[in-house]
């Protein structure tokens, strides 16, 4: 059952979108205080799990830590790290009593699970100015079905985005890009996307492309799909500030960007200088925003990802300003000629001039000088912080609706709050090169589920430090399940390619047995987002009388029919697993055979060498197996055959 309260006066977010009456008693769980700020308290039980929080931090099992809801560019996924890119207000408590809870609050959030004192769970923020859904239910899935229902149908992508994809930050030629697409192709290595960064444009300029690298843009395009490869251009949040580019001048006139307190359009510096942001709150932008991607549309473009939408700051005229002051307080007071000097004395940059220069990006007083023109009423950006790359996503997915009713196009973000799933996907942004990213990886998609995002994956081998060899090869044993897979590094980094490597015909098969998969992959997708239902579970979910798969923290369930269990230690050649009851232990081997071995339940170490995927099949369930294919168009959705247990049954979904 699912109750609405609310506090205050909320702002409309729009994350539920179910019309519902809102209770008029207190609800029946922990305590709710409004004094000085919104404050719910709980006590936790010794056995509870909380569940939730979508693309955060650390364990599935989310007790033990704190987390804040802030939309927030920051690379360095470390464990310390409380806030991520997107803000998703949902958890579970599971244990006791199975209670759901959702938080609709659209500024910064603090979720304190056991940090502070480790029985207790605080959620708290500044405003008392929100709704909160209660959520009760047999079981922690029970809950997050009733959750998916209020929220709406998550986003379904077209079918190639089912594919594998290469991209990388520093692709700037049409030569580079075609080079990618051959190294794919002549290789024989499966391909459906090709991504384009922010270098495909003309000075970083939103729906624009480099004049000298793309004479004829849409020529480009065609010879891509001519190779059934899908381009996929980044859009970025920030317009320039540019004489005589149409987009700058005419959201300038409509008045369609954000605006500083005396009514003048706010300025941030990002990849293209000095932009301006539209603001995507407002009904009349956000149609005005949304109708620019048919621009490339029109030009064969049917897949897109938004990007720097938290929204990002690099710095602003008021920081700068800020930093300036301080250098000339400090050559005054000091007298000191040059800033050559200032380093040469001080040997190193004084803490005064040091501090203006860490607060210039991202800053928190930045977000509380523009604001938002919300049918009529002025709303400051940092009460609603956290619905930038929800509505910068909903613009183009709602334009999209107009622009091609019929089709489907491929969108995800890197910000977002609860309500974008219905636009869109999302990756989980600048990751590294590092083996505890593949399980933070693994970690964050059943609670990006829960929340609604189904389109989910990272950035695979690592965005940030050089990868290796073994790493993006166990890697993409792993985003050979995600429905997102892709293949992203970052500017200078190490060649990430997968026919960078030798043995290439390793890489050939991992990634092939996806396309072997996409038949069960895609059936299993459709049938999640068609139910409000879930692509990945935590173990817990399907066994919640079963203490060992509810601690199991590196291993997921994936659709109705498999488990999965990939290997992420460098230097091993397999790893434990724990089956919750009886299982077929299949591995893909690169000759193209399928092992089999039926498992009992309990613990086992299995033995997975860095070229063989690894699944586990359910008791009395089977899947379809397709050959492998270059493309997914090319897939024989004809010529399946089954693994698993004989007898079973198992339902195809295509379209
Ligand atoms: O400031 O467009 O997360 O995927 O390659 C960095 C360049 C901006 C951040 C994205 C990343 C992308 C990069 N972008």
């Amino acid at each position: 059952m699912v109750k609405k309260y609310v506090f205050g006066t909320p702002f409309e977010t729009e994350a539920v979108i179910c019309d519902m009456e809102v209770c008029k008693d207190n609800p029946q769980i922990g305590s709710i205080s409004v004094q000085d700020g919104f404050r719910f308290e709980y006590k936790i039980n010794d056995m509870d799990v909380i569940y939730g929080l979508g693309e955060a931090n650390r364990g599935i099992n989310k007790r033990g830590y704190i987390y804040v809801s802030d939309c927030s560019d920051d690379p360095e996924h470390t464990e310390g790290k409380i806030s991520l890119y997107g803000a998703h207000n949902f958890i579970i408590i599971s244990g006791k009593e199975n209670v759901g809870l959702f938080f609709d609050y659209p500024s910064k959030l603090t979720f304190d699970i056991g940090y502070t004192r480790h029985d207790e769970l605080k959620v708290f923020c500044d405003r008392a100015d929100l709704y909160v859904y209660v959520i009760t239910g047999e079981s922690a899935y029970d809950i997050t079905k009733q959750f998916r229902r209020i929220i709406g149908r998550s986003y379904i992508p077209p079918k190639f985005a089912f594919g594998f994809g290469q991209s990388r930050w520093g692709y700037r030629t049409r030569k580079d890009f075609d080079d990618v697409v051959k190294g794919y192709r002549d290789n024989n290595i499966p391909l459906d996307m090709l991504y384009l960064d922010i270098d495909y444009m003309q000075d970083y300029k939103d729906f624009t492309t480099n004049e000298e690298n793309f004479p004829d843009f849409k020529e480009f395009v065609d010879s891509l799909k001519a190779q059934n490869v899908h381009p996929v251009p980044i859009i970025d949040a920030g317009v320039k500030i540019e004489d005589g580019y149409d987009i700058y001048e005419e959201g300038k006139e409509k008045g369609y960007f954000c605006k500083r307190e005396d009514g003048t359009d706010f300025v941030a510096a990002v990849w293209p200088g000095w932009t301006h942001f539209p603001d995507v709150l407002n009904k009349d932008a956000r149609e005005w925003f949304g109708s620019k991607y048919k621009r490339l549309i029109d030009q064969g473009v049917d897949a897109f990802w938004n990007d720097m939408n938290e929204p990002a700051i690099f710095y602003t005229e008021e920081g700068v300003a800020a930093l300036d002051k301080a250098i000339h307080n400090y050559v005054e007071g000091n007298d000191i000629c040059v800033i050559e000097d200032i380093i040469n004395t001080a040997n190193a940059v004084p803490a005064e001039i040091k501090q203006c220069m860490q607060n210039l990006q991202n800053n928190e007083e930045d977000y509380k000088r523009f604001y938002h023109n919300i049918d009529g009423k002025r709303v400051r950006h940092d009460l609603v912080h956290n619905l930038y790359g929800y509505n910068m996503t909903r613009a183009a997915g709602e334009a999209f609706e107009k622009i091609a009713p019929d089709k489907r196009i491929l969108m995800f973000s890197r910000s977002s709050y609860i309500g974008m799933h219905r636009y869109g996907g999302v990756w989980t942004g600048d990751n590294k090169s590092w083996w505890s990213h593949i399980l933070l990886n693994l970690k964050m998609m059943p609670s990006l589920n829960m929340c609604g995002f189904l389109y989910t994956g990272a950035d695979i081998g690592g965005f940030g430090d050089n990868t290796t060899r073994d790493l993006l090869l166990r890697w993409l044993a792993l985003g050979v399940f995600t429905p997102l897979m892709r293949n992203h590094t970052a500017l200078g980094t190490r060649n990430q390619e997968c026919y960078r490597f030798e043995d290439i015909e390793d890489f050939r098969h991992v990634i092939g047995v996806r396309y072997r998969l996409i038949p069960y992959l895609y059936s299993e997708y459709m049938k999640a987002a068609l139910n409000d239902d879930m692509y990945f579970k935590p173990l817990g979910f399907v066994y919640p009388d079963d203490k060992m798969a509810i601690e199991t923290e590196d291993q997921l369930m994936l659709g109705n029919e498999i488990m999965i269990a990939p290997v992420y230690v460098q230097n091993t050649s397999g790893r434990h697993v724990y089956l919750p009851e009886e299982m077929k232990f299949i591995k893909f081997m690169p000759d193209g055979t399928i092992y089999e071995q039926l498992l009992d339940k309990g613990h086992h170490y299995v033995e997975i060498a860095l070229n063989e995927v690894p699944l586990f099949i359910r008791k009395d369930k089977c899947i379809p197996v397709a050959e492998a294919a270059q493309s997914v168009p090319e897939i024989k959705w004809d010529e399946l055959k089954y693994i698993g247990y004989e007898e079973a049954e198992y339902e195809l979904y295509n379209d």
